[in-house]
Formats: C-alpha cells, structure tokens, sequence
C-alpha cells in the first residue's frame, strides 16, 4: 500500500486497444444510423466521437443534418444554445479544431436570438491563448453580423500586434480588414477554399489586382503608422508590407521558350508550380503532344521553370512555321508562341511589362514621396538609426534605378554602422535589389547579357527565373560561395564567367544545353566540386587559372576524363 501502482506496457497497450474499439463501434453506429435517422440517440453518438476527435468533418455534416431535423420539432433556441455550449467544451480541449469553430458559425447563424457579444468575448479569449487558430474566420463573421465597426476592429489588431510584434495572425487579419473600412482597395486574395462558398475560390481577376481606388488613404493611414518599427527579421510584418505596396503577383505563364535544335519547350511561371500534375498541356500545331515536363534540376519538385522535349522530328525543319500553345489547365491560362523559320522563339511578359518591382500608380507615388520626404527628415534628426531600412525600401518603391546609389550607400552604412549584427541579412538583400535593378535594365536595353560584376558584393543569387533567355552571365568578382540549383533555369545560357569569387560549389551548372565556356579563375579548390560541368554536353572552353585545383596531382589528365569534351583548357 502507498506505492503507486506502474502500469505495465501491455497493460497501457490492452487499454489503448479497447479504447480504440469503443471508439470504432461508435463510429460505426454513427454511420450507419445515418440513412434518414435524425433522433437525440444520434445526437448523443456524434457527441462522444466529435468531443474525441473534433476534426471529423462527415460527423460535423451529420450532427448539422440531425439539427435541422430537430429544430422543427423542438424549440431552435434552445436546441443551438445546447449545441453551443457542447462547442465550447469542444474549443477548451482543442481550440484550434476548423471544424468546431466552422460549426460554431453554422449555429450562431441559425440561432434565432443570438448573442454576439458573448460571441466576441469568447474569440478574444481564445485570441489571446493562442492566436494562431481558425477563430479568426469566426471572428470576421461574427464582427459582421454583429456589426463591430471596422475601425473597433483594427484598434484591436493594433493592441494585438502592439503585444507582440511578430502576431502574423494579427496581420493577416488586418489586411482582410483594410478593404472593409476603405472600399475600392484590393481584396488580398482568398487564404483556404475548404468551407467557403464556391465563388470565393476563383482565382482574383488583374482587376482586382491592380485596380486600386482608395489607395492613397489606405496608405496614409498604415505607413505613418508603421513604417518606423519594421523590423526586417519580422516575416509577419514584411507579408503585410508586401501585401500594402501591393506586390501580390498575378498566377500565369510569363515566358515559353522553343529551341528548334534542342527540340524543346521552356515554360517560366510566376511562381514554383509543380508541372508533373498533370496540369501542363502542350499543343502544336492544334494537336495536344504527349510530353514528359520535367524540372530543370532534380533537386526540384516545384519549380518556377519546366522543360520537355518534343518528338525527335516534330519542329527540326527549319523551313516550317509551326504554331505553339502551352496551356496551365488548372488556372484556365495560356501563352501562345509562334515558332518562324528561326532557331528559336519566345513569348513572355517581361518584368518591365509586368512591373514586376515596381508597380506604382500615381496616388501611392504620392503618399509614398511625401512618406519618404518625412523619414529623411527624421533620420536626419536622429542618424544611423533603423529606418534607414525604410528609406530603402520606399526608394525602390518610388524609383528602383534612379534611387540606386543611394540605396547602395544606405546599405553600406546598415552594415558598417548602424546594425552589423545582420550584415549578412543586407549584404543579401541588397543583393537580391542589385539583381532587380540589373533585371531592369537588361529589359530596357532588351539584350540577353546578364552582368553584376566588379565588386558589386552580391552574397547571393536570386530571381534566376527571369534569366530563362539569357545567353552571357558575367558574375566576375563578387562574393559568391555556389552557382546554386536554381543556376540551372538559365536553358539559354552560352558563357558563364564568374571569376574571383569564392565559389566551390556548381550544383546549378546542371545539363545546361548550350553552354559552351565557364570561367573560373581564382575560385574553385577540388577536382569534386568540377562534376557537374560534366552534364553540360557543349562544354569546350573551361578557364581555372589560379584556382587551388590546379595544384592536384595529374590535374590535366583527371579533366580529361571527367570533361572530354573541353577542348579549350586553361591552368
Ligand atoms: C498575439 O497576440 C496575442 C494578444 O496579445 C497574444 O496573446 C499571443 O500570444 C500573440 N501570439 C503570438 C504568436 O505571439
Ligand atoms: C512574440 O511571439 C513570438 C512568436 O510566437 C515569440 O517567439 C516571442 O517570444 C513573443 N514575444 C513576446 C514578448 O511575447
Ligand atoms: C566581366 O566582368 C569583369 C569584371 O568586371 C570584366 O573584367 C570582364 O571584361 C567582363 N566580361 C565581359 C565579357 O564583359
Ligand atoms: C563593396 O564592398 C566594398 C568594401 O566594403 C565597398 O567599398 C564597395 O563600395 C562595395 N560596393 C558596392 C557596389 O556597394
Ligand atoms: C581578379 O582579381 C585579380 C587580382 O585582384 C585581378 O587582377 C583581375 O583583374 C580580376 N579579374 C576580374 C575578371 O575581375
Ligand atoms: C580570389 C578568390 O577569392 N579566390 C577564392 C576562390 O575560392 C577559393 C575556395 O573555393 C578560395 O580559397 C579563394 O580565396
């Protein structure tokens, strides 16, 4: 006596058995009770199971049936209010379970004297145990129907956020809530379908997208507020930025590429998709092909660029004009590409077409120069303090090219001055701005010459997807460590030079069809890190002066083999 008893692990086995097999006769009876009965037995039943296992979305549809069976027989009032009150006890032991608080919706809005404002109390009490949960929906519901004046609502994303800053949640909920309390602004599209009405899952129309009315207000009102404590490591602050400059990306096909020689087709979308779904069609010639997409490096399963090969045959003649459609079935787009009697063709929309980084109409220039007006004005007061991240960003809001050198100077102060802790953070972003504006200007001076050399200090490489036409990438002395997967979206890609750099991994060089010369110099230390040239099967110039590799034992032979078809071998 006095000891506790230890529970052998068969014992807990044999108990977690039987508990299983309660739960499955209960189950059972649940569902085949379900043809036409509708009694408090069958009320009861789904009671246990959904008290359990609250996720169970046949058993909520069921329990709603019963109700509305019962509720012509007995008093609805009190019918849902009981309904309530099992909800409650629901949410307690899970209050992040979508269906309760979908059901939770459900009843409330059948209830026939409802009481919204112990509604509300009860998703602020559930807010602030936890606010990433599927009351948010509730609540947006229950502030309509109640009619909580937006503007109630917002202080209360500010008390929120002001909490704690990093409330993703919170921000979310306020950019549904902007549109509301300025109409005319853009609905930021709709976050999950399951549940909703049919016509909230379409896809948001570019109207939606671009037309913006009452933006200058809705400007006004966030930036004065906010602008000064972005904190850039904040991934919730910066999705709502995003949202609030209005970078949302339409979903569509934004370049098809046809090689005659390769006897392939490059497909670049806005956005990684995965194209082994079944979701691509190709058509030449008005005949559907049988193609096999794939991504350009194995390494991906969603990928913002997809190729395929055609029949050997099909378009080699190049005498023979040939029509091309790809189609992207699931979002009902498509891009049409015209193949002349030329080696190869495209149709895009470039990112000056697009404008992709910066898409600014005249109200938000506005609001945006006299934003940027009042913030140099304050650093000015008070230098080296974090808004100069703020002046950054709204500079390339404003004026991408115009405002480059100054944004290169404010990042080197960030660095060295104000904030090195997170050098690293800048050195990238700056580099991924470097690479827009770069993107840019290739696109105004509409060439296939890709160049940010010469000390430009790019970390990192990004938005390759746009360089799917790019035939010459000049990425000479920078601080690059690795061409990395991505490298390899660059199909059209002829010359790599990227010398004096610190690059020792070339992952990305990956079956690069028409590359014909990479140079390396001073990079490069183990005859390893050269494997992936191997795939490329163009491959006849190769410059590796003055990399540590050329210091191996037999380094001339080893290439050979591992590279034959180099011809063009510089040590
Ligand atoms: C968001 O804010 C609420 C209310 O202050 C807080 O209780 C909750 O813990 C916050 N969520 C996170 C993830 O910090
Ligand atoms: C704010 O929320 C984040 C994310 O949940 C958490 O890591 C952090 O500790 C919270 N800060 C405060 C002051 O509660
Ligand atoms: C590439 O950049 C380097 C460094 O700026 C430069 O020396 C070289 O001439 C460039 N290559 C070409 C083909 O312009
Ligand atoms: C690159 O870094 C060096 C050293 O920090 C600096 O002097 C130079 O101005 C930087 N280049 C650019 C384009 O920012
Ligand atoms: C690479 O660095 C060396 C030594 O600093 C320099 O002489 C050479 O011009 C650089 N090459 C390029 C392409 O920038
Ligand atoms: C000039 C230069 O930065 N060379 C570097 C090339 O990369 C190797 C490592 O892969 C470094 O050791 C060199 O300093």
């Amino acid at each position: 006596h006095g000891r506790v008893k230890v529970k052998t692990t068969a014992q807990q086995e044999e108990e977690k058995r039987k508990e299983r097999e309660k739960k499955l006769k209960v189950y059972v009876a649940a569902r085949d009770r379900k043809d036409g009965v509708f009694d408090d037995e069958a009320l009861q039943l789904t009671q246990q199971l959904l008290s359990a296992n609250p996720d169970f979305a046949t058993l909520w549809n069921y329990r709603r049936e019963i109700l509305t069976h019962l509720e012509d027989e007995d008093e609805a009032q009190k019918i849902y209010e009981a309904e309530l009150s099992f909800l409650e006890s629901c949410l307690k032991v899970n209050p992040k379970s979508y269906g309760s608080w979908h059901h939770r919706g459900w009843v409330s809005a059948r209830l026939p004297r409802p009481d919204w404002a112990r509604e509300l109390r009860l998703c602020d009490r559930c807010l602030s145990l936890d606010d990433r949960n599927h009351c948010w929906d509730y609540r947006r519901m229950v502030v309509k129907m109640s009619s909580v004046p937006v503007k109630q609502e917002l202080e209360f994303t500010d008390r929120l956020i002001g909490s704690n800053f990093s409330n993703y949640s919170s921000w979310h909920y306020r950019s549904t809530l902007l549109p509301l309390l300025h109409p005319g602004s853009p609905e930021p599209p709709p976050s999950r379908c399951d549940g909703d009405p049919p016509h909230s899952c379409s896809p948001p129309s570019p109207q939606t997208h671009f037309h913006r009315v009452c933006e200058e207000q809705l400007l006004k009102y966030e930036l004065v507020q906010n602008a000064f404590f972005t904190d850039p490591n904040d991934q919730s602050a910066w999705f709502y930025y995003r949202w609030l400059l209005g970078r949302e990306r339409e979903e569509m096909i934004s370049c098809a590429y046809v090689s005659r020689e390769q006897e392939r087709v490059a497909v670049a979308f806005s956005r990684p998709v995965n194209a082994q779904s079944g979701s691509l069609l190709l058509v030449l010639d008005g005949q559907p092909q049988r193609v096999e997409w794939r991504s350009v490096h194995p390494h991906f399963k969603h990928s913002p660029v997809w190729i395929c090969d055609l029949p050997p045959g099909t378009i080699s003649d190049i005498a023979n004009e040939h029509n091309l459609t790809v189609h992207w079935t699931e979002k009902h787009t498509h891009r049409d590409c015209a193949l002349y009697t030329r080696s190869e063709s495209w149709c895009r929309d470039t990112a000056t077409d697009l404008e992709l980084f910066s898409e600014l109409s005249v109200e938000k220039t506005s609001v945006l120069q006299s934003e940027l007006q009042s913030v140099n004005q304050l650093q000015e007061l008070e230098p080296l303090n974090k808004c100069l991240l703020t002046i950054i960003l709204l500079m390339r809001a404003l004026d991408p090219l115009g405002y480059e050198k100054e944004t290169l100077a404010h990042f080197q102060t960030l660095k060295q001055e104000v904030d090195s802790m997170r050098s690293a953070y800048y050195s990238d972003l700056c580099s991924k701005f470097m690479i827009e504006n770069t993107i840019l200007k290739m696109e105004y001076a509409e060439v296939r010459v890709f160049s940010i050399s010469d000390r430009q200090n790019l970390t990192t490489l990004c938005h390759l997807d746009q360089l799917l036409l790019v035939t010459h990438i000049n990425l000479s002395s920078n601080q690059l460590r690795r061409l990395p997967p991505q490298f390899a979206m660059l199909q059209c890609l002829e010359v790599v030079e990227a010398d004096n750099n610190s690059i020792e991994n070339l992952e990305g060089v990956y079956h690069l069809p028409k590359l014909e010369e990479v140079s390396l110099k001073n990079n490069i230390s183990t005859l390893a890190d050269l494997q992936p040239l191997a795939s490329c099967p163009k491959l006849r110039r190769l410059d590796l002066r003055g990399n540590p590799v050329t210091q191996t034992a037999n380094v001339e032979s080893e290439l050979a083999e591992l590279l034959p078809s180099v011809a063009d071998l510089l040590l």
